[in-house]
């Protein structure tokens, strides 16, 4: 191995503007700002420090535009930019008026949401050709009974050799990125006549660039001037993303690095190591991570950490690709999208791995406060600050090797004096699969719906989504997972969502004691937690499948279930993507934060009643998550009832 690395820009520490805070004053703003006692922790000493974290970003914003909030700010062309403040002032300098600008800036937000994980969907399936072809030597297929599967969906002939399969499955679904045939093949995963409400209502994808491409297209100056059409391309494009791109990425991330099944492991900032390398993955893809969890097992390795006065190699996971690690390895997650920074401040990390998305541009700077390397690996993600080590299928096994390096090397550098790791990492159950799932009930879905129809389990709702600064940093998702399991509505979560649950101890089976009556029975008879871990963010998808298989087995269409979605603390546009294709698909959803629609009650009317007239679920907004409980709770009741349940 080369000892010649990358060299790192200067980059100065970030810190907030001298003003000294009383010690109740820090504890009360680590109150405020974060409900995990291990987050608060370190964010005490983070303050205590002065480093400057996202809360302190978010204040100096305040007070935001209003305009922007609304929605009603339009950046579209140079002849602005442009916002609608009333009076004399309801249209911009091309004429366009409130509701064509919020119209515009959702579908753009809905566009970047779907291009972003189905991009990332892409490359999974790139990977697994590249493997197939030879080329990426250290990929194997994991999980060949889920590869043989796929491929008969896909018409793909099974005779061949499972290298064969796998390519010949690689450039079905790429060619659905593109394709020409109109149609795409997971949609039809749902039963027929939710198919056809799609069909009829105009949002089923023809493909999944085309509806992005359209979506850009749509969005220019001077194209379409109706809400309706913006809006409903909008649904149309997510769901080219939700039954499309990130669906490819969950299902060939399980065949090539295998399908999740329940498994232990421990989660918050605990999970770092005063006596180990400390190296966090963050951001969303699986096929960089897989290599340096493989990389790290490497004798080599293990002895050069020893050398340099450590006990071994300690890998934690961030966000999304902690969360596909942690599914599928048992790696222990250090948090979630708000404590990537405070992994950092924590004074104990070696080497934080980046991919891309929800990655802080300003990471490197957290990073000089401190010891820690950042290290960027995506060609799509250049972050300047930190150290550029670029992997691809090719290279992967290698540059791990070398990024590991990297951290060992790191590890004589950390000032013991300033490191701060929170004692106690808390157990989760994690790694639900659909098809765990359906092995805990014995081979089908049918049990759970015998004991939905029995009112056992009123119903379910899939939490999913982000960490957002505007809501304190967990409470959304632990409040709302809490009311719904004392009333007997299982919980199925993915993303920074599950995290918050995990580390806040939802996630075993012991805590089955907060579970109303009927829950506790179903979920302690079969050993499993009330909320289950299905994932990442992509994995979302597998709420998709788990609806359309249940909605099969039922006879019913999706949208006639007792189920019901929910975005406590939502901040991405990947998350509008998924709460678009969330009801789209027929689960009405519940946002916690409001998206820039205010400025256009026409909109806003098109996301409720509009999209409720054409596929049967609609969106409601409510920030309180106790009230979102109840909402979520009346709608089960009332799909429970028109089944006559
Ligand atoms: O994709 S839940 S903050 S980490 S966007 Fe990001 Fe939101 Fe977390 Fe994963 Ni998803």
């Amino acid at each position: 191995m080369s000892d010649q690395y990358p060299e790192i820009l200067s980059i100065e520490c970030l810190r907030v503007p001298a003003k000294q805070l009383k010690p109740e004053e820090v504890d009360q703003k680590a109150e405020d700002r974060a409900l995990d006692p291990a987050t608060r922790e370190v964010l005490k000493k983070t303050m205590h420090e002065g480093t400057e974290t996202v809360w302190d970003r978010l204040e100096r914003q305040q007070p935001h535009c209003k305009f922007c909030s609304e929605g009603i700010s339009c950046q579209r062309c140079a002849m602005g930019p442009c916002r609608i403040m009333g009076g004399d002032r309801t249209r911009g300098v091309c004429g366009n008026d409130a509701n064509l600008i919020v119209a515009r800036n959702l579908l753009d937000w809905v566009a970047m949401g779907a291009a972003a994980h189905s991009d990332h969907g892409r490359e999974v399936v790139e990977a697994m050709l590249k493997a197939s072809r030879g080329q990426a030597p250290q990929y194997q297929v994991a999980d060949e009974e889920k590869l043989r599967k796929i491929a008969r969906e896909y018409g793909v002939d099974t005779s061949l050799p499972v290298a064969g399969i796998a390519e010949a499955l690689a450039l079905a679904m790429l060619d659905e990125f593109g394709t020409i045939k109109g149609r795409m093949q997971m949609p039809t995963r749902a039963p027929e006549a939710t198919v056809e409400l799609w069909r009829s209502a105009g949002i089923l994808p023809r493909s999944i660039d085309r509806e992005v491409v359209e979506a850009m297209h749509r969005v220019h100056m001077g194209v379409g001037n109706e809400p309706d059409g913006l809006v409903m391309h909008g649904f149309r494009t997510s769901m080219a993303d939700g039954w499309g791109g990130s669906m490819m990425g969950t299902e060939i991330s399980d065949v090539m690095f295998g399908t999740p099944e329940p498994k232990r492991s421990k989660v918050n900032l605990g999970v770092l190591k005063h006596d180990q390398v400390n190296v966090s993955l963050h951001g969303h893809n699986p096929v960089l991570s897989e290599m340096i969890v493989k990389a790290a097992e490497l004798p080599a390795l293990q002895e050069r950490a020893k050398a340099v006065g450590a006990a071994g190699i300690n890998l934690v996971g961030l966000c999304c690709t902690g969360n596909e690690l942690l599914m599928r390895k048992g790696i222990p997650q250090a948090g979630n999208h708000l404590d990537q920074e405070l992994t950092i401040t924590t004074g104990a990390l070696e080497a934080m791995v980046v991919d891309y998305q929800c990655i802080f541009p300003t990471l490197p700077h957290t990073a000089a406060c401190y010891h820690t390397k950042v290290i960027a690996t995506s060609p799509k993600a250049n972050i300047s600050g930190a150290m550029y080590m670029e992997i691809s299928p090719e290279n992967a096994f290698e540059q791990s090797q070398r990024i590991l390096e990297v951290a060992i090397d790191n590890y004589p550098n950390r000032d013991r004096s300033r490191v701060l790791i929170p004692e106690r990492p808390v157990d989760a159950m994690v790694g639900f699969s659909v098809e765990a799932i359906k092995k805990a009930l014995g081979g089908s879905l049918k049990p759970l719906l015998e004991v939905i129809a029995s009112g056992k389990i009123r119903g379910c709702a899939g939490i999913v989504g982000c960490n957002n600064p505007h809501i304190k940093h967990d409470y959304g998702h632990v409040t709302l997972a809490r009311e719904l399991i004392k009333r007997d509505i299982l919980c199925v979560e993915t993303g920074c969502a599950s995290i918050a649950c995990a580390k806040a101890g939802l996630m075993l089976p012991e805590s089955i004691e907060h579970a109303g009556k009927g829950l506790q029975e179903v979920c302690g008879s079969l050993g499993i937690p009330p909320i289950l871990h299905m994932g990442s963010c992509v994995d979302n998808t597998r709420v998709l499948n788990l609806v359309a298989e249940l909605a099969r087995e039922a006879g019913v269409r999706i949208d006639q279930l007792p189920v019901a979605g929910a975005a406590p603390e939502w901040y991405s546009p990947k998350a509008v993507a998924i709460a678009e294709y969330f009801v789209g698909s027929g689960v009405s959803t519940v946002l916690g934060v409001m998206p820039r629609i205010g400025g256009s009650p026409m909109v806003a009317r098109l996301l409720t009643d509009g999209i409720e007239d054409r596929v049967n679920a609609k969106f409601w907004v409510e920030p309180e998550p106790k009230k979102a409980a109840a909402l979520i709770y009346d709608h089960i009741e009332v799909r429970r009832k028109a089944l006559g349940m």
